[in-house]
């Protein structure tokens, strides 16, 4: 398929990129990027032999937000009939397999969203996250007064919210919303090797991770345990259950069939 607002491209067979590609613009987020996005996303969620996705921008920019002349315009009535923003941002939420941001450069508005949609981000040494919409007399609005302070505190939410300053890399890390920090020039290398060694992996036992994880933000602590214990008992139905057990006792590198 071929798009105009993103690239993708297949690492080492089984990791997809996807870059999001509107330089000019550091990558702001309109409605065609956001549908060849959901796009891409799909046709890689749907393709057996991919086992990691990862969504990064350029060194400059992983995204400086929605684009702001492109929703200036709107009136209350475009917006809530059009649905804008669920229709097609939300697509991210409903892909199975990991999706890794690799954040370089302004992670702004929209941008801070998108990763806080992914899975979990590696940040290069410059990264910059912060949710600037109250400077343009507006709140964010695909999920940053929300996953921000389940992220990183309501303290550290609030500031970032009521006034707008950015966090950097370090502060991002020190406040869980970055998982690892890299070198600029190692971003990719490093997001790639952490997704191939998830597509190591069982694509079952991912795909469950995944969503028991995610449970934990959508549940009280008991559900979220029953839940947890109820995808592990059900990992015992699979091929790949017996072939990593028996790969570890006897001492050899397990061959997992996704099965
Ligand atoms: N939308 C559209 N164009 C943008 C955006 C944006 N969000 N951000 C930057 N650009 C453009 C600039 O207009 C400029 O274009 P041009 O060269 O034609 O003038 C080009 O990118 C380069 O930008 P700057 O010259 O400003 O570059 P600087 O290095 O000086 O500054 C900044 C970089 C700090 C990132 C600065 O560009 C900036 O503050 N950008 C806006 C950040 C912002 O406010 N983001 C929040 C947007 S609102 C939002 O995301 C709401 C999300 C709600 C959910 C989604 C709804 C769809």
């Amino acid at each position: 398929m071929r798009y105009e607002n993103i690239e993708t491209r297949i690492e080492g067979g089984k990791v997809a990129i996807i870059t999001l590609n509107r330089p000019k613009q550091l990558n702001a987020l309109n409605d065609a990027l956001m549908t060849e996005l959901g796009q891409a996303l799909q046709a890689f969620d749907a393709d057996e032999n991919i086992g990691c996705i990862i969504l990064t921008g350029s060194e400059k920019a992983f995204a400086a937000g929605a684009d702001i002349p492109a929703m200036a315009g709107y009136s209350f009535v475009d917006a809530y009939k059009g649905d804008y923003i669920t229709r097609n941002w939300e697509t991210i939420r409903s892909i199975r397999k990991p999706v890794i941001a690799a954040v370089s450069g302004y992670a702004l508005g929209g941008g801070c969203e998108l990763a806080m949609m992914c899975d979990f981000i590696i940040a290069a040494e410059n990264a910059k996250f912060g949710q600037p919409e109250i400077k343009l007399g507006v709140i964010p609005g695909a999920g940053g007064t929300q996953r921000l302070p389940r992220a990183v505190g309501k303290a550290k939410a609030m500031d970032m919210v009521l006034t707008a300053r950015m966090m950097d890399a370090q502060e991002a890390e020190r406040a869980g919303l970055v998982s690892r920090i890299v070198p600029v020039d190692k971003l990719l290398d490093e997001a790639i090797e952490a997704a191939l060694v998830i597509s190591s992996y069982s694509q079952i036992a991912v795909m469950a991770a995944k969503e028991s994880v995610n449970r934990a933000f959508e549940s009280g602590l008991s559900d979220g345990v029953t839940f947890e214990r109820r995808l592990f008992h059900a990992l015992f139905a699979t091929h790949d259950q017996k072939e990593g057990m028996d790969a570890f006792i006897n001492k050899r590198k397990p061959t997992f069939r996704n099965a």
